[in-house]
């Protein structure tokens, strides 16, 4: 070190790791970071607020992970989220695997000891090899040792984290890096903004071939959207492609909304008819993972044939045969099979077979609803939320836990894309409140999350967070007092693993935070809240009491539960 001083002229003007990543970040067009600080990056969060930039300070980062990793949903720009060294950092690498397993764009910064304390075990402050922990969890993971690398360093992270499938990037940056120091001008001139980062990636001409021979000989045709298609933005190429074509399409759940879900051709109200009876099925942006019964069993019926659209290659035969897999980026899979499908109609028998039973469906839905019942249910809860945020179409809505998720999945309709943010591939409870920040600060418009009452609980610190910031986020708890559940039998001496405290009032403790808070027992209630909410845009919590007995044992997937036998009569 004494050696570098020595060259420098007296006048020569220095920057540090601290300036170079924050110019790093910005120079790629990051201007938000999500985290929770302390050391050693304390000063890198005042550093990067003082430049006029925004920090959303999080209670738990896992919370601001999942922020960061919706945030890079949302924007096709990786979300930031920058976390102390050993905890911290285990923290925030849950949100980083489940962005990385959901392909969504997030880096997480963590700061980390001193390396070579860490190598020989010597006990340093938080001391873990965090990179390494890093690894399996993560599309990438890097450390920049020296000033001079910050440049290449955030490029790398950036570029792993767009490119091709979007997943989470790991990036470890040792306390001492943000202290060093270099020439400013040789630093500045270090950093770059990557070219073209998740470029176009055309499918061959023979698989489109294939593809469009396959779909054009089909008798009953389906394509199923996936929250891959609604991360691409290419939203016009896809509901052309639908319209143009006449095929019907079905949404997973993060779909939802890329074509509205009251369009003629969605087929979401007759899901289990379109998927076992189809005969050719594209899929465009969506996995065969458990969330479609890996493409096969009785969900799928008979014989099928699968066009995929993925950038992944090697997601195809992921589960079963793909018939024509066309790798690449789907706004250029989905205009080649625009022109290759052209002049295309879909069989009035299929599409008619179709739109009967969504009809059925919907009225049978409606007729639940409409059904008032001494305490509020999931359906006419829902029911009454759904009518009000028919009107306000542009709200992001945030939805997670069992009977909260699949009902409201159900019941609410979305009218515009990427509009609704979830549990995603894992299935995972506690992302609501992220996500309502995410959310926020990326649109600057309402967000409104719905949330059974155990959900809610993983993140329900953020409530301050929330109110801090003064965010326009009404959130609703689906209170029925438990998970599944709140009427289990407790055993003797002893509260139901499966209860919550009934004497619980999450509207108070909102207003603990100086949000707004309200207690309803009624649908009516319900939507005149959601309503004054929405129009208030401020802070609010919606305490929704419904009957305990409502919910079924892990909502729509209780084919995966596993129950003992052992013992019951
Ligand atoms: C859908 N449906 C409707 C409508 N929309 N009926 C009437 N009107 C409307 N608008 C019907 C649809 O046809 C289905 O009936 C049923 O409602 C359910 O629809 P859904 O949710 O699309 O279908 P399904 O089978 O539940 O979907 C499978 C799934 C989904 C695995 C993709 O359940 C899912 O995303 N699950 C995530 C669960 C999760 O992550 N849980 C968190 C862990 S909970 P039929 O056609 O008659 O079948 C831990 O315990
Ligand atoms: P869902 O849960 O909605 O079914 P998944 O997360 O399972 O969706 O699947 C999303 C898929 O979309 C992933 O396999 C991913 O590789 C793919 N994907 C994401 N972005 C693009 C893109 N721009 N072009 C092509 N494929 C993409
Ligand atoms: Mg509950």
């Amino acid at each position: 070190m004494s050696n570098e001083t020595a060259i420098l002229p007296e006048s020569t003007e220095l920057t540090d790791g601290f300036h170079l990543i924050m110019e790093a970040l910005e120079m790629n067009g990051i201007d938000t970071i999500y985290g929770l600080l302390g050391i050693p990056v304390t000063e890198l969060g005042r550093l990067w607020q003082a430049r006029g930039n925004r920090f959303y300070s999080f209670r738990n980062e896992v919370n601001a992970g999942y922020a960061a990793s919706f945030a890079g949903y949302l924007t096709k720009k990786p979300g930031v989220c920058l976390t102390v060294s050993a905890p911290g950092f285990l923290n925030g690498l849950n949100a980083l695997a489940n962005a990385t397993t959901n392909c969504f764009p997030m880096i997480l910064i963590s700061g980390s000891s001193e390396r070579e304390i860490v190598d020989l075990q010597q006990g340093d402050y938080e001391e873990m090899d965090q990179l390494n922990m890093a690894r399996p969890y993560a599309k990438a993971s890097y450390r920049i040792n020296r000033v001079e690398d910050i440049g290449v360093g955030v490029a790398r992270a950036m570029r792993a984290a767009l490119s091709g499938r979007p997943g989470g990037v790991y990036l470890d940056i040792p306390a001492r890096l943000l202290g060093q120091t270099v020439d400013a001008v040789e630093g500045g001139n270090s950093l770059f903004a990557p070219v073209d980062m998740s470029p176009a990636q055309l499918p061959a001409p023979d698989a489109v071939a294939r593809a469009v021979e396959l779909i054009k000989g089909a008798k009953k045709p389906l394509i199923l959207l996936g929250k891959g298609a609604a991360y691409a933005q290419c939203d016009e190429q896809i509901k052309a492609l639908i319209e143009e074509t006449g095929i019907p399409f079905t949404p997973m759940s993060m779909a939802k909304g890329l074509v509205p879900d009251t369009h003629p051709q969605c087929a979401a109200a007759a899901r289990s008819l379109a998927l076992k009876e189809s005969d050719v099925v594209v899929l465009v942006g969506a996995r065969l993972n458990w969330l479609l019964s890996h493409g096969k069993g009785k969900t799928w019926g008979g014989a099928k044939k699968f066009v995929q659209i993925d950038i992944q290659a090697n997601e195809m035969d992921s589960n079963v045969k793909i018939d024509a897999p066309l790798v690449g980026d789907i706004e250029s899979c989905v205009s080649a099979l625009r022109a290759g499908l052209k002049g295309m109609a879909t069989s009035t028998d299929w599409t008619g077979a179709l739109a009967e039973k969504v009809a059925a469906s919907k009225s049978k839905l409606n007729a639940r609803i409409n059904t008032a019942t001494p305490a509020m249910n999931y359906a006419n809860s829902l029911g009454a939320i759904r009518d009000v945020l028919k009107n306000y179409p542009d709200i992001t809505l945030v939805n997670e836990g069992a009977n909260a998720l699949d009902n409201c999945r159900m019941i609410v309709d979305q009218y515009l894309p990427r509009r609704r943010l979830d549990s995603g591939t894992w299935g995972i409870m506690g992302m609501g409140m992220g996500a309502c920040v995410a959310a926020a600060s990326v649109t600057d418009k309402p967000v409104v999350a719905v949330e059974g009452d155990s959900a809610f609980g993983f993140a329900g610190m953020e409530l301050e967070t929330i109110t801090r910031y003064d965010l326009p986020v009404t959130v609703i708890i689906m209170n029925n007092g438990g998970i599944y559940r709140g009427d289990e039998n407790s055993p003797a001496h002893q509260v139901s693993c499966m209860l919550f405290n009934p004497a619980t009032r999450y509207d108070k403790m909102m207003e603990s935070f100086g949000g707004k808070g309200v207690r309803v027992t009624t649908p009516e209630e319900l939507a005149a809240a959601l309503e004054a909410s929405i129009k208030s845009g401020k802070p609010t919590l919606i305490d929704a009491v419904i009957d305990p007995a409502a919910g079924v044992e892990s909502g729509r997937i209780g084919n995966l539960n596993v129950v003992s036998q052992i013992g019951k009569k």
